[in-house]
């Protein structure tokens, strides 16, 4: 048991006073609140991105069960500011990115002038592989190496972890999957898609952005210093001729979680058409 005057030691003056940490950590939550936000969610097909759009902006602004070929902007106010999510078409597991849904990814970048605050890498709990992995690196790579410090990965399918942190899991998973949360510099944050509403969640995530944005020195941009796609060149030529229509959907879903769906209605009907003059309204 310790004795008194060692407990005494411990709450001397040489130790932090906790109210005052508290004090402090607000006073740098306060300093780096941004007046809006400008997101744009990456990830391969199906872990959920636009569900944890949603999620964000509190209402079912992005469409589920729909794999979108375009990218779609909504925005809203979230705790008294405007919050802009642009949601791209997922990448497939299984083969090279078609070259008009490369195209779309880097288009998102536009779609929220003057640039996205941060790109957040949607990946679900679970099973992560090499091939996953490299998808990752292939297709972040389109935005250049200056995307990794506007990215954080958000975890979704957060129910899989039960009693499990997410560290854990990280730990877990091996290598494939802590190069890519290094890649972030470690700026992760878990999302829980079944909590709707007010949440501790949210204002967390928002805080972790905030403090990246503050960290990097400001929004990403892209390498020609303007917010327009550098390039949607093929990393493979032959993937040009790629139809997105034409892809075996079922068969691409090689991302986890798996699930069975209907790809049959491709346009949906939240998107923005490329060549709409509307992208930096709101298209609704
Ligand atoms: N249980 C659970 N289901 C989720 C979660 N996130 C998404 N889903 C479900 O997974 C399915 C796919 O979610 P979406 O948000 O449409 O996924 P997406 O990444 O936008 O998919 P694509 O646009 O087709 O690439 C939907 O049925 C969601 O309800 C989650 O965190 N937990
Ligand atoms: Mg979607």
């Amino acid at each position: 048991m310790m004795n008194s005057s060692k407990a005494t030691e411990l709450h001397g003056d040489d130790l932090p006073d906790p109210e005052e940490e508290k004090r402090l950590a607000k006073a740098a939550r306060d300093a780096n609140r941004l007046p809006e936000l400008r997101l744009v969610l990456l990830g391969w097909r199906w872990p959920g991105k636009s569900l944890t759009g949603n999620t964000i902006l509190g209402r079912e602004e992005f469409h589920l069960e729909r794999a979108s070929e375009f990218s779609v902007k909504r925005e809203t106010e979230v705790d008294g500011r405007k919050v802009t999510i642009v949601d791209t078409p997922g990448w497939f597991s299984a083969q090279t990115t078609p070259a008009s849904y490369r195209e779309e990814m880097l288009r998102s970048v536009s779609m929220c002038s003057p640039g996205p605050h941060a790109f957040l890498l949607v990946i679900p709990v679970g099973m992560f592989t090499e091939t996953d992995r490299a998808r990752i690196e292939e297709n972040v790579a389109l935005f250049g190496d200056d995307v990794w410090k506007h990215t954080l990965v958000v975890f979704t399918w957060a129910e899989v972890l039960r009693d499990r942190s997410i560290e854990r899991h990280i730990r877990r998973e091996g290598r494939e999957l802590q190069w890519v949360v290094d890649k972030c510099k470690k700026r992760y944050h878990v999302i829980n898609n079944h909590i709707f509403g007010e949440h501790p969640q949210l204002p967390l995530l928002m805080e972790r952005i905030e403090k990246m944005v503050a960290e990097e020195g400001g929004i990403f941009r892209t390498q020609t210093g303007e917010n327009t796609p550098q390039s949607a060149a093929p990393a493979k030529a032959n993937s040009e001729n790629l139809n997105p229509n034409t892809v075996k959907e079922e068969r691409d879903l090689g991302a986890r979680p798996k699930k069975n769906c209907s790809f049959s209605s491709l346009r949906a009907m939240d998107v923005d058409p490329p060549q709409s003059p509307m992208v930096e309204g709101v298209s609704d």
